[in-house]
């Protein structure tokens, strides 16, 4: 059965630009509950240490330098089919590519600098929410 959590970023860029307010009642209105949030700004380190996954890939430099560059607001969401409903909301990685009404087509600036992040699998959104919150800042069974 499919989680029912995800984890998502605001990224800097989108910060910067005062769109948090729009996306926040884009995913609200979407269905998602925000369940716990708070903005952060991550060390180097702390951004290589969440983008794991891609320290091959030729963007990890930039992805670190640019996630790492201003706070983030990070929010743990609740709906079911979470993952999948919320990379749907969200649009492909690459704006020009993603469909009209996401909030990629909306806000992102290119495909490095996409305004927001959705976690990918069940298991990477468990991991994501634990980077950032502590299991008293947000209840399991919420
Ligand atoms: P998504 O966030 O859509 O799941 P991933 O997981 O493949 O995409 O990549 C993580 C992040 O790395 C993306 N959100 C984007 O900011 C950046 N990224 C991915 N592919 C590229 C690329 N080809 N060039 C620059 N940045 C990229």
């Amino acid at each position: 059965m499919a989680g029912t959590k995800t984890l998502t970023m605001i990224k800097p860029g989108a910060v910067n630009n005062r769109h948090i307010g729009a996306i926040f009642n884009m995913i609200e209105e979407a269905g998602f509950r925000i369940i716990a949030v708070k903005s952060v700004l991550m060390s180097h380190l702390e951004a290589e240490e969440f983008y794991q996954e891609h320290k091959e890939r030729p963007f990890f430099p930039e992805l670190v330098d640019f996630m790492s560059s201003g706070p983030v607001v990070a929010a743990i969401l609740k709906k079911d089919n979470a993952v999948e409903d919320f990379r749907s909301l969200i649009g492909n990685t690459d704006p020009l590519q993603a469909k009209e009404g996401t909030i990629r087509k909306l806000f992102a600036e290119s495909k490095s600098h996409n305004a927001i992040h959705g976690s990918d699998s069940d298991e990477s959104a468990d991991r994501e929410c634990h980077f950032f919150f502590s299991t008293k800042e947000y209840l399991e069974k919420h």
